[in-house]
């Protein structure tokens, strides 16, 4: 089968779309990952070139050996994925220490995949194993109102999750865990990806403050949804704060007990703190 036809790469590229569409993708900011099953390797193999140059991937991920990723190019526009898929896109081969990776496919102009390579596999390996294998993606965005949020509230987990978790009754049940945040930090290295891969141990999201957020998911349905639930759910306390600095009335600690026990889910105390 041709790369292009592959269900798994159509849903990639609908992704990228929809973030491009949400506006969350100014310029070249923003990148996605998909890790490949090994029958999705296996179907498009007659596509993928075995003579690429193996390069550092500039970390250290001996989980991820052998594994094969669709990723976004580095420098590459998510609004321009859906023209050109080959030139914005890379499937990239991680060799059998996990430290070198090389391109099997795309970016047919020239290009290295996404800046964020370590950040995002270094989140691969540590949701990988935290759920048995069934995370597969990893999506970076630079969500508007999340972002405007890390100048006003203190960069706490607990802060961050529990305002998220009252702006909209569903967001406890789709982000049960938590949120996680980091402070500003330079992007693209491996401090920064050492740093968000702790917090992906506990969460499926991780906030960088003053840049964007990491969502983790099994797929591109899940892991879009994930984004874009906590985006909106950012809009409405940024909506919120600028009507006034206080509540009127809110879900309180009670209100999420209960949530919790309809919905089967399990809210963490330290997040149903007294205010
Ligand atoms: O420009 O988003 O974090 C790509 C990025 C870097
Ligand atoms: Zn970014």
């Amino acid at each position: 089968m041709k790369v292009l036809e592959a269900k798994f790469v159509q849903g990639f590229i609908r992704m990228c779309n929809d973030g491009w569409e949400q506006g969350w993708h100014e310029r070249n900011g923003g990148n996605l990952s998909y890790r490949m099953k090994k029958e999705e390797a296996e179907s498009v193999k007659e596509e993928l070139k075995t003579d690429g140059e193996w390069k550092a991937i500039g970390t250290s991920v001996p989980k991820l050996a052998g594994e094969y990723f669709l990723v976004t190019g580095s420098g590459k526009y998510f609004r321009n994925v859906i023209l050109d898929p080959e030139d914005s896109l890379a499937i990239v081969e991680i060799d059998e220490k996990g430290e070198d990776y090389r391109i099997c496919w795309g970016l047919v102009n020239g290009g290295r995949p996404t800046s964020e390579l370590p950040s995002h596999l270094m989140n691969h390996e540590v949701k990988m194993q935290a759920t048995g294998g069934k995370h597969r993606v990893i999506y970076h965005a630079h969500t508007t109102n999340v972002i405007a949020l890390t100048f006003v509230l203190p960069l706490e987990d607990e802060v961050f999750t529990r305002e998220l978790w009252e702006m909209a009754t569903e967001c406890p049940v789709v982000f049960p865990d938590g949120i996680g945040v980091v402070g500003w930090m330079v992007p693209g290295g491996r401090d920064i990806a050492v740093a968000t891969s702790e917090l992906m141990k506990k969460y499926d999201v991780a906030i960088w403050a003053h840049h964007g957020m990491f969502a983790s998911g099994e797929d591109f349905d899940l892991t879009f949804g994930l984004m874009h639930t906590v985006e909106k759910s950012a809009e409405i306390l940024v909506k919120m704060l600028s009507m006034r600095s206080d509540k009127l009335q809110t879900i309180i600690p009670q209100n999420f007990r209960d949530l919790a026990v309809d919905f089967k889910v399990t809210l963490p105390e330290r997040f149903l703190y007294e205010k």
